[in-house]
């Protein structure tokens, strides 16, 4: 079985719902610190549990003799600029227990996301590379490049087959993003349908690597697929799809929808989004395990107003 800590957040509730249909309701346990609402958890195993507590984490993979953990629970960057011990407590402490059930073997595979946070203001900017410069100037980035050196180590030490990839800002309309700096890009969709004009919180020329959740997920899901002997890198692989400023975005908006606008008010996430690539090269992952991602901005954008003129019609 197969068990996602962190399952309600913006990745998790979308991987839950995938991994149901790939590998059956019943075998996939979705856990998180508070049961959700979305209807992805009014069916199928729920298991309320902190991240932090190995003896809670310990009990779910022992009562449902689970085999791969996705570790999807951490504080992202602004929140963890806010919080930054709790912020290396949850997403490092979290870590150590799923790699240390691994290494006892408790459990067979495990997924960890990294994040383009772990590069700062000395990596290469332009088609950042696989190996380069890190320096992450952010709570979250450093807590995750940590977190990479350990998988690697524990992958080296004890062959623990843990998995990672290095996500761009994720965008998606099903559930909304928890603390993130890129979230601009979720925002903006949703102002655009309600009033038409979106205020940005980063300046217009800000460029910066991003995703359509459906490519997110298919590589989440394909990496673990992966034979062990393709999975190369047990850091993390760069991970790529389109790269786009909010001023390229809001163009791209107004295509769709006549007559939208956008202002601009950085607020402190400006520099936390200085500190990180504008673009990302990802040629390891398209080679060693056959990624590439399907949503182009222009496609996103129809799927994304399209299906939040439903949702916010709903509500
Ligand atoms: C954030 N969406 O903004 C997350 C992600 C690359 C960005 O780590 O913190």
């Amino acid at each position: 079985t197969i068990l996602i800590i962190g399952a309600c957040g913006q990745i998790g509730t979308e991987l839950t719902a995938k991994l149901r249909e790939i590998y059956g309701i019943d075998n996939v346990i979705a856990s998180d610190i508070r049961k959700g609402e979305q209807e992805v958890f009014q069916t199928g195993p729920f298991e309320v549990l902190d991240a932090m507590n190995l003896e809670q984490v310990t009990a779910a993979v022992e009562k449902y003799k689970v085999d791969e953990v996705y570790l999807m629970a951490a504080l992202l960057s602004a929140t963890a600029e806010k919080n930054p011990a709790f912020a290396w407590d949850l997403n490092m402490n979290s870590l150590f227990h799923v790699l240390n059930l691994a290494k006892e073997n408790k459990i067979k595979k495990i997924f960890w996301p990294s994040s383009i946070a772990v590069f700062g203001p000395t990596t290469p900017k332009y088609n950042t590379p696989q190996y380069t410069v890190m320096e992450p100037s952010t709570v979250y980035g450093i807590s995750k490049q940590a977190g990479e050196r350990w998988c690697e180590y524990y992958f080296n030490k004890f062959g623990v087959d843990v998995r990672s990839i290095r996500y761009p800002g994720l965008i998606s309309w099903k559930t909304l993003p928890g603390g993130g700096t890129t979230d601009y890009a979720v925002d903006i969709y949703y102002k655009a349908i309600e009033d038409n004009t979106y205020k940005c919180f980063l300046s217009e020329e800000t460029g910066l690597p991003m995703m359509y959740m459906d490519d997110a997920i298919k590589a989440t899901i394909g990496i673990m697929q992966a034979k062990k002997e393709d999975v190369k890198i047990r850091s993390s692989y760069n991970l790529s799809a389109i790269s786009f400023t909010p001023k390229e975005l809001a163009t791209c908006i107004a295509e769709e929808q006549n007559g939208f606008t956008i202002s601009y008010e950085p607020d402190f996430r400006q520099a936390i989004a200085d500190s990180w690539p504008s673009s990302i090269d990802d040629s390891e992952a398209r080679k060693d395990w056959g990624w590439s991602h399907d949503f182009d901005m222009k496609k996103m954008t129809k799927t994304m107003l399209e299906n939040l003129k439903t949702k916010l019609a709903e509500i």
